[in-house]
């Protein structure tokens, strides 16, 4: 068996790689660039036509797709806990999962990346400014998950939801959103960084927590 995932440091692919790291599995972890705009070479197109991380490839098969690549990572290694193994629980962490991946990080691109968007740099502007309003609101919706937490979002196992989270509340620094504002995930947000396994992959992404840095007086 051989498991190899593209990440890049920050990005979203924090959450499959630390969920690799919780389930304590053999993989190789291939950096990639995104600043250097490595996942636009001919060599990562080859790989992903799509140009984004995460990638995971598993004994040649390349799967892509957050979603995707936790469900099959959570068929195959059922004890780590990625996601809840049956009943209501798990169709609430799908539920939420969904809407992290599918609302609030893109989102976030459009603070981002507002060069997605538009090319026009009003538009662009306004695009950023209105989107980092929104993203906002949306960390005050995972603030409500984290208040409800006990002690995880999915219950007793710290697993892809706590991850995801990490990632968005740690964006949000980027966006101007102090994480102090939002405490129950900063507390929740801190605890998952410190689990033996999850501060393995902030290691080697070389994570900084809180990049969240107040406007000058
Ligand atoms: N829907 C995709 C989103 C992946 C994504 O947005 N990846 C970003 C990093 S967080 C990326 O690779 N961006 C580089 C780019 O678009 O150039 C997923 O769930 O995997």
């Amino acid at each position: 068996m051989s498991l190899k995932l593209f990440f890049a440091p920050g990005a979203c692919s924090f959450v499959p790689h630390s969920m690799l790291e919780l389930a304590g599995v053999e993989f190789e972890p291939s950096m990639v660039k995104l600043h250097k705009n490595e996942q636009r070479s001919a060599e990562y197109l080859a790989i992903n036509p799509r140009g984004q991380v995460p990638v995971l490839v598993d004994d040649g098969e390349v799967v892509t797709q957050i979603v995707a690549i936790l469900l099959h990572l959570d068929a195959k290694f059922p004890q780590a806990g990625i996601l809840p193994a049956s009943g209501v629980k798990r169709t609430r962490a799908l539920q939420t999962l969904a809407w992290m991946n599918n609302t609030v990080h893109p989102t976030f691109t459009h603070v981002f990346m507002p060069e997605k968007y538009s090319d026009d740099e009003a538009i662009k502007a306004g695009v950023k400014a209105f989107a980092t309003q929104s993203y906002r609101g949306l960390l005050g919706e995972i603030e409500t998950l984290a208040v409800k937490a006990s002690p995880w979002i999915m219950g007793e196992r710290p697993g892809a939801l706590d991850a995801y989270a990490l990632t968005l509340l740690r964006w949000g620094g980027y966006a101007g959103i102090d994480p102090a504002s939002l405490p129950a995930t900063w507390a929740l947000v801190q605890r998952f960084a410190a689990l033996p396994a999850v501060a393995r992959a902030i290691e080697r992404e070389r994570l900084q927590l809180n990049v969240y840095k107040p406007a000058a007086a």
